[in-house]
Order: C-alpha cells, then sequence, then structure tokens
C-alpha cells in the first residue's frame, strides 16, 4: 500500500482507513478526469477494496490502466440501457464478491442537440426517452440489483448538478432528468432504508470532465461559476471525492434521502455581489 504508484494515485487525498473491509462498485469512469475516478482515489486512499464498470470496449483501454492502479478486483463493460448487460456486470460481482458494500452510481447522457439553445424547442421525445433511460433509470436498475447482494447494509451514491433546481442556459433536458434522479434517490432510499442502506446524491459544481468539453457556454460556465461562489473557487474533485467518502463511510450513518452540494457555495447565492456593486 506504500509503494511510489500507491502515493501517486492518491495524491491529493488523505490516507486512512476509513472504508477498510469494505467492497464497492464503481460505475462512470471514461477517463482519469471522470468523477468517478477521482471518487474511486478517494475510496482507495482509505482501503476499500474497487470494482469498475465501464460502458463499452471503446474505453476499456483508457480505464483498465485506471482499474489496475488501484488493484481492482471487478473490471467488466456494463452498458446500461441493457439490461442484459446490467445483470451480468452485477452477476459477475455476485460470483467474485458474493455481497456489496457500496456502489457509486456516476453516468450520465443526452445528446448534444438536446443540450443547447430552447428546451421546448429541441426536446425531442425519443431523447427526452434516452435521457431519462441512461440518467435515471439506470440508477433504479444498478440499485436493485446492488442491494440485493448488500446484506450487512450498504451505502450507494449518484451524481447530480443544480440545473435540476434552477435554470441553466442549455443544461435543458438533463435538468430535467436531474430532477428524477435526485427524486428517485428519495424514493430508493425508502425501499432500502429497512435493510440499512443509505442512499444519496452529491450536487457538484461544474468540473472539467469529457461530459463538460464542447459543452455550449462551458467555459463560461466555470469561470462565472468561480467568480459568483461564496469561495470564490472552482468545484475541487478532492471536495467531492470527499463527501463521497464521507457518504459511504460508516462517518455517514443516519444519512439517507439526502442531497449535498458540493460546490463553492454557488446554490446558495441569489444575487451575485457583482451585480450590486
Ligand atoms: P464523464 O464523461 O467522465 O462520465 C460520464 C460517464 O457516463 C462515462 O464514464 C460514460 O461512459 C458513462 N455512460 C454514458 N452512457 C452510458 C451507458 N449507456 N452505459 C454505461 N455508462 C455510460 O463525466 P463526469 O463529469 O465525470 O460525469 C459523471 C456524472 O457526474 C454524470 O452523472 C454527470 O451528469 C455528473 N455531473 C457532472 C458535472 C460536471 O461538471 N462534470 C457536475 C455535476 C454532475
Ligand atoms: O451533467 C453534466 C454533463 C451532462 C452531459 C454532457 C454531455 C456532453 C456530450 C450529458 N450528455 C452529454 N452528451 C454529449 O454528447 N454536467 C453537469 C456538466 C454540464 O453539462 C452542461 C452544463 C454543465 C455544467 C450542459 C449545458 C450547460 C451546462
Amino acid at each position: 500500500m506504500s509503494d511510489a504508484a500507491t502515493d501517486d494515485v492518491t495524491e491529493g487525498f488523505p490516507r486512512g482507513k476509513l472504508m477498510r473491509g469494505k467492497r464497492g462498485l464503481i460505475m462512470g469512469v471514461a477517463n482519469k478526469n471522470s468523477i468517478a475516478w477521482g471518487i474511486a482515489r478517494q475510496l482507495f486512499a482509505q482501503g476499500a477494496e474497487l470494482g469498475f464498470t465501464y460502458q463499452g470496449e471503446a474505453l476499456a483501454k483508457r480505464v483498465r490502466p485506471l482499474a489496475d492502479s488501484v488493484n481492482a478486483s471487478i473490471f467488466t463493460p456494463c452498458d446500461v440501457s441493457d439490461d442484459a448487460s446490467m445483470d451480468a456486470a452485477f452477476a459477475e460481482v455476485q460470483e467474485k464478491w458474493g455481497e456489496l458494500d457500496f456502489l457509486v452510481h456516476s453516468i450520465g447522457f443526452s445528446e448534444r442537440g438536446g443540450l443547447q439553445g430552447s428546451f421546448v424547442e429541441n426536446t425531442t421525445r425519443e431523447n427526452f426517452k434516452l435521457t431519462m433511460d441512461i440518467s435515471v433509470y439506470s440508477f433504479v436498475a444498478a440499485a436493485k440489483r446492488a442491494s440485493a447482494l448488500m446484506h450487512n447494509g450498504g451505502s450507494m451514491i449518484t451524481m447530480s448538478y443544480l440545473g435540476s433546481e434552477r435554470v441553466i442556459p442549455n443544461y435543458n433536458v438533463m435538468g430535467v432528468a436531474k430532477a428524477a434522479l435526485e427524486s428517485s434517490t428519495r424514493y430508493i432510499a425508502k425501499d432500502l432504508g429497512p435493510k440499512g442502506i443509505r442512499v444519496n446524491t452529491i450536487s457538484a459544481g461544474p468540473m472539467r470532465t469529457l461530459a463538460m468539453a464542447g459543452i455550449t457556454g462551458g467555459r463560461g460556465m466555470i469561470s462565472t461559476g468561480k467568480e459568483w461562489s461564496l469561495l470564490k473557487e472552482d468545484t475541487s474533485m478532492e471536495g467531492v471525492a470527499g463527501t463521497a467518502l464521507w457518504l459511504l463511510s460508516d462517518l455517514g450513518r443516519s444519512v439517507t434521502g439526502e442531497m449535498m452540494h458540493v460546490d463553492a457555495g454557488f446554490h446558495a447565492v441569489g444575487m451575485p455581489e457583482e451585480e450590486v456593486s
């Protein structure tokens, strides 16, 4: 655990034992900038045993070395739009581990054409369904399968964004999907509560990931976010990963059905100071 490679992969993340003896599945690593990868490194630094699912073979080459660097014991494809693929991934967890302590769901998708301009004009029936399927239903489907393997309680998180609660230009149908995702978190938490399984959402501020690349107004979103935020900072991967650690570890006991903003305080602003000075 203390060789050079481990030091490198956990750089910036506090080391400890909070996750020792816990095994969990990370869904949604595409590359080293993925939020799921930041969370994975933090959990690894605290002693968790990790498994990874990746979207498809096109991503395997990029994700495999990351999984190897945290000694992942599971590395399996999972296209969340396909029930058979989801069944196969969780069958692998059942076979290799037989049980599960935590789940990280960090997946979202909408067609690019739905993420610009007029929400009313640009939201097609097809893309509405696709966006809801991949960004919302996938969490319900994963929670169902993961909870069946959580014999000693457990903890699950999903990733959201402020565009669910407020109008953010161009976020459009993804905002509607994130609202449904946050609501789903509460209903899943209700069903799984009696099994000692906690279910929570992290609402992160804008971060430079693949999902942000080429977004209309993406750069302005990050710089204005920083200017208007209470901390006058970008949202940090360390902050998001630290919140994930808290929620997924026993430190998060008694916390369920909750949504935590990790956005340098941006969500609390009603009027930016710049506009009145
Ligand atoms: P990312 O592109 O690294 O991650 C998105 C992941 O979704 C990828 O790993 C991709 O493979 C996966 N995915 C898409 N379709 C899939 C499918 N059919 N089957 C399986 N996997 C599929 O980008 P990210 O920013 O790390 O996004 C992770 C989550 O965080 C998303 O839910 C996103 O909405 C949310 N989020 C992102 C930001 C941000 O600014 N980057 C802010 C708040 C919330
Ligand atoms: O949830 C997200 C990203 C969502 C996303 C991004 C893409 C880009 C590439 C979903 N689907 C796609 N499909 C693609 O083809 N975020 C919170 C980051 C984000 O995305 C935005 C934002 C922010 C912030 C889109 C418009 C406006 C703001």
